[in-house]
């Protein structure tokens, strides 16, 4: 009975303590996913929010994040949705008139004159921006990869990293490990080519953000057109 009191009281503190955390802005990034790895390394992704609580932190922490910022936020596939970076339902604050257009994948946060809210933009995701970061201590179990296929669940690797919630894997799950990024500092768009005929076909299915550390380094893909 004592043990079952203890695991009871254990699970209520882990969850009394899990945190959300926006890091001030970092600098700029050449593209949206350059943001997104470099937010991974830290152990977290570019600033999201799931709510509007978490956008006035988020506001506090960075001073409104700049005039034209990254955020965690992507288009999945060629659907008209947008998700959050780990797969969570996004808190959006679009500008009148926005998205415009498919061929714009990721979003950017923009100040307005005055104290009017920061607005959101669908935007081709190799424009240069400031970015932030966000750090959720637990990170949240959530499907990160947008074609998760529970059918798939016997091949291993790839799909237990990013699709987590679909295979049961959540009480195991962390956080993808970023390697070395000294990469990115030397990184142009005119050095970084498609070397590769999947590059396209991984594109469609998000992982230019999903997974970007394997597209930019190992693949390597462009990540220019998505
Ligand atoms: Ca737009």
């Amino acid at each position: 009975m004592k043990v079952f009191t203890s695991l009871i009281l254990g699970s209520f503190f882990d969850r009394a303590q899990s945190t959300t955390t926006f890091t001030p802005v970092q600098g700029i990034a050449k593209t949206a996913f350059e943001g997104e790895i470099r937010c991974r390394k830290l152990g977290g992704h570019l600033a999201f929010f799931r709510n509007a609580a978490e956008f006035e932190d988020f506001n506090e922490a960075t001073g409104h994040g700049g005039s034209n910022h990254w955020i965690g936020v992507q288009q999945i596939g060629s659907s008209s949705t947008f998700k959050n970076v780990d797969g969570t339902t996004p808190w959006l604050n679009w500008n009148n008139g926005e998205p415009n257009n498919s061929e714009e994948r990721c979003v950017e946060l923009y100040v307005q004159p005055g104290d009017e809210p920061a607005v959101m933009n669908d935007k081709s995701c190799s424009a240069s921006r400031l970015y932030s970061c966000r750090i959720d201590d637990p990170p949240t179990c959530a499907d990160i990869e947008p074609n998760c296929n529970a059918s798939n669940c016997a091949t291993g690797g790839f799909e237990q990293m990013f699709c987590p919630k679909t295979f049961g894997l959540c009480d195991t799950w962390t956080p993808q490990t970023i390697g070395d990024l000294t990469f990115l500092d030397n990184w142009t768009s005119e050095t970084c080519v498609d070397k590769s005929p999947a590059c396209e076909g991984w594109a469609s299915r998000n992982q230019c953000m999903v997974n970007p550390v394997y597209m930019l380094k190992k693949l390597p893909c462009q990540l220019q057109a998505m």
